[in-house]
């Protein structure tokens, strides 16, 4: 020890060392959601990683396409002003992956999922949304889940257009859920009876993926 100011050997240290063994002050509480920004198991990072199967499909906005199909009453294709022509927002919201990096404060811009929903109006069979994305990706969500207030399909990140390693020139962001959910190059939007596994899903990750309830693998509650 370096510091004679602190002694390892002091009372209160070892009486200090003595309370971690024992677990002194745990209380067994769990924090809800609602209290706690970062979901457990997750640390926090600034700069912002790239993931995906080592494909970054290139869509000039030109030849973008988005169809949003199935259990719909008004199935549509999107070009990209058809996107453009839809309510634009323009809100921040948390990134966690499951990879256990979690990212604050990211600025998107781009079509609310709800505004979407209101254009293709769900039959009232659609449980589930299957994403596809343009390198061949899926992943599943509820249909609640698709749909909360600040789910939305981002073309803008800190008011530039979104760069295409991260999904641009539109891809989706769910923010409540871990971020394999938010699908990358979106190219089509189904909404489904009943939910099934996408990708990451068929491959040992959770049907839902709630990071604040560490749904991270097939075998978490
Ligand atoms: N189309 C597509 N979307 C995807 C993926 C992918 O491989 N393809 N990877 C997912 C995973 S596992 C993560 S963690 C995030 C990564 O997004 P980022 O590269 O912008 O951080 O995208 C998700 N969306
Ligand atoms: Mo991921």
């Amino acid at each position: 020890m370096d510091d004679p100011e602190l002694p390892e050997d002091s009372k209160l240290t070892l009486s200090k060392q003595q309370w971690a063994s024992q677990g002194k002050f745990l209380t067994g509480h769990i924090a809800r959601p609602e209290e706690e920004r970062l979901p457990p198991g997750q640390h926090l990072t600034v700069k912002w990683p790239v993931l995906d199967l080592g494909r970054q499909p290139d869509i000039p906005t030109e030849r973008w396409k988005l169809e949003v199909t199935g259990m719909v009453s008004r199935p549509v294709t999107l070009d990209w002003a058809g996107l453009m022509a839809l309510p634009q927002t323009r809100l921040a919201s948390d990134i966690h992956c499951v990879t256990s990096w979690s990212r604050y404060d990211n600025d998107w811009q781009g079509v609310l999922t709800r505004d979407l929903l209101a254009h293709v109006e769900p039959r009232d069979e659609a449980q589930a949304v299957m994403l596809h994305g343009y390198d061949g990706y899926t992943t599943n969500v509820l249909l609640a889940d698709f749909a909360v207030p600040n789910a939305l399909i981002a073309h803008g990140w800190a008011g530039k257009p979104l760069a295409r390693d991260h999904g641009g020139p539109a891809r989706l962001v769910i923010p409540h859920l871990y971020f394999w959910k938010s699908a990358k190059w979106i190219r089509k939007i189904e909404l489904i009876g009943a939910d099934k596994p996408g990708f990451w899903e068929v491959n040992g990750y959770h049907l839902r993926g709630d990071p604040w309830a560490e749904q991270r693998y097939s075998r978490d509650p």
